[in-house]
């Protein structure tokens, strides 16, 4: 259905890795009768929070992606699954894990400097190894290893004395250690058999009641691949919860199972989710446990970037380190995250406890608010600095109370702590609010323009205009989509309407008009089949064809036809199937080009 085979076949795999199944009964934390007002004050802090540390760290450090002197492609956590290494053997790394270098304070220290608010570490991957003294097995860090220190006791406490908020990774289904615990691809070696519902009962279940129990107040539970998680087995973690009253959970508990928290795997949705509180968590470079090889790190500035455009969708950034053996977070980690904390140092206001932005796109960057009685803060996040000093704020209709350079009240503090700030000039252009900006960026990365305005927040939805040759280009990120599975797709190589599978849905743009005409019309097209179209502007239409590209990720710029706008002023352009014979296309744009 998706108009991409390799895109919906790595749907269904992360579908059936980390989906729950069909039945949907209702929500853990429903059936407690929480209330609205109750869930959002238990929801608050990590609202709040925005930027988290994930530590995926285990006896994988060890092999490090290297087995028997190959080097193992994939996530290195997962090493044991993918290189097939029988338990007796994987269980020998274990014997060399002994992370003498490991120094809590300092792991916290380096979150806290970033900026990050909240940690979530790997209590027990899917290899089943459990970094805590646990009482429910010997493959555990302080039986197995020479290392006889409980690391997440230490973690906690250095948490608690750093105000930070711990949360523990622990993979309840997937444990290729203990006898009947799932093994995504299916078990390799003898010892894995056995019954699941007795590993849950004997290792999985008592393992989360020490985690609960064991080490103080924890945020966070997150779960991981709930496959074969019926909802029988979920249900035995949940009396659990209540031993953490505030705890938040992930969507990856299983058996039907909403939890509070939507999370995206290494992607940024291309919106957010309305009514859901999520997370995108990420790796640095593209694995999660400690590969000696993997280099291929994110720079600061998409990091920044990142978490910038994740807020502004509404979300959190949870990010990760993978430690070595010896309990180091990689120095390219530890680097990335103090430049990360700089600038969340100076401009951590626009991100901690923002809500989602209220414009649909801006050229320039991203954008945070703040709602309070009189109006809105609205933090703008420029990563492209405009070069005319004229930063444009499209459709924002309300009345400016103040707008300044954030880093600019952070730097320029008097010696009675007043905070003397440059107030920036604005004016109106039509129907957008031009912002006078000093010419050079305050900011290598992004820098952050404060507006405070009056009133309920009123953004006109207009948001392209014409070239200074007339022309005007409508690209898929802008469209309106009208219709229950059309849909903007983002990321990867994607960046177009898809999932145009019903002939009623259909595509608009809003755009401004200041020299009317005839225009020739093209569009970028992907497609299989020839489907039958129209272009519509008023009550002038193209009737149109698509191109067969051989694949929907084949885009191919075709001629339409000719369409005449007559007025100037707001205009609407619409794309809509002709139902007889409609095949789905992948739509990445619009142009109107003007026949002189
Ligand atoms: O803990 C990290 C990953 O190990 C875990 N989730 C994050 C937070 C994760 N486990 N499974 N998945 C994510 C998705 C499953 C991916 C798979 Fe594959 C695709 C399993 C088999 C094919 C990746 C590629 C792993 C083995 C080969």
């Amino acid at each position: 259905m998706n108009p991409r085979k390799s895109t919906i076949r790595m749907t269904l795999i992360l579908a059936a890795c980390l989906l729950a199944p069909a039945a949907v009964p209702a929500d853990p934390m429903a059936a407690e009768k929480e209330t609205p007002a109750q869930r959002d004050a238990r929801m608050k802090w990590w609202r709040d929070a925005r930027f988290g540390m994930f530590i995926h760290w285990g006896v994988y450090s060890v092999p490090a992606g290297t087995y028997h002197g190959k080097q193992i492609g994939g996530i290195g956590e997962w090493i044991m699954n993918t290189g097939k290494i029988p338990v007796a053997e994987y269980r020998q790394f274990a014997r060399q894990f002994n992370p003498v270098k490991f120094d809590a304070d300092q792991w916290v220290r380096t979150a806290k400097n970033a900026g990050m608010k909240y940690i979530v570490i790997t209590s027990k991957h899917h290899d089943g190894f459990g970094m805590f003294d646990s009482k429910a097995t010997g493959w555990c860090i302080t039986k197995a290893s020479p290392f006889k220190r409980d690391p997440l006791k230490e973690l906690a406490a250095a948490c608690r004395r750093e105000g930070i908020k711990l949360g523990f990774y622990y993979s309840h289904a997937q444990d290729w250690n203990h006898p009947g615990g799932a093994a995504i691809g299916g078990r390799w070696d003898k010892a894995q058999e056995g019954s699941m519902d007795e590993y849950i009962e004997k290792i999985a279940v008592p393992q989360v009641r020490e985690l609960l129990t064991g080490y103080g107040p924890i945020a966070v539970l997150w779960w991981d691949t709930p496959m074969d998680m019926t909802r029988q087995r979920a249900e035995k973690f949940l009396p659990l919860l209540k031993l953490q009253p505030g705890i938040v959970i992930n969507d990856r508990l299983g058996g039907g199972f909403p939890g509070d928290t939507n999370t995206p795997e290494q992607e940024i949705p291309a919106t957010g989710y309305p009514n859901r509180d999520w997370e995108t968590c990420m790796t640095m470079n593209d694995t999660w446990g400690y590969k000696s090889y993997d280099h291929n790190w994110k720079s600061p500035e998409t990091l920044i970037h990142n978490l910038v455009d994740i807020a502004s969708k509404g979300g959190n950034y949870l990010l990760n380190v993978g430690p070595t053996s010896e309990g180091l977070i990689p120095a390219a980690s530890v680097q990335r995250l103090k430049e990360v904390g700089r600038w969340m140092h100076r401009n951590g206001e626009a991100i901690y406890g923002t809500t989602a932005s209220p414009f649909k796109k801006l050229a320039w960057g991203r954008a945070t608010k703040k709602l309070d009685a009189s109006g809105a803060t609205l933090y703008l996040h420029v990563f492209q600095w405009p070069a005319d000093g004229r930063l444009v704020v499209p459709g924002l209709k309300n009345e400016v109370e103040a707008a300044w350079v954030w880093a600019d009240a952070e730097e320029k503090p008097l010696p009675n702590g007043d905070r003397p700030i440059d107030m920036l000039e604005t004016e109106r252009s039509g129907d957008d609010l031009v912002v006078s900006v000093p010419a050079k960026a305050p900011d290598p990365f992004a820098s952050v323009v404060v507006l405070k305005v009056k009133g309920t927040l009123k953004i006109e939805g207009v948001v392209a205009g014409q070239a200074a040759d007339g022309s005007i280009r409508l690209p898929a990120s802008d469209a309106i989509c009208h219709g229950e599975q059309i849909r903007y797709e983002s990321g990867g190589d994607r960046d177009n309407i898809g999932f145009w599978l019903d002939p009623g849905d259909w595509a608009e743009w809003q755009f401004m008009m200041k020299q009317p005409g005839v225009f020739a019309v093209t569009a970028e097209i992907a497609a299989l089949g020839r489907g039958r179209f129209l272009v519509g502007v008023g009550d002038k239409q193209v009737a149109a064809e698509s191109p067969v590209t051989g694949d929907y990720g084949k885009f191919t710029t075709v001629a339409l036809g000719k369409i005449e706008i007559p007025a100037a002023g707001k205009t609407s352009l619409a794309v809509k199937a002709v139902r007889e014979g409609w095949q789905p296309l992948n739509l990445k744009s619009i142009t109107l080009t003007p026949v002189k």
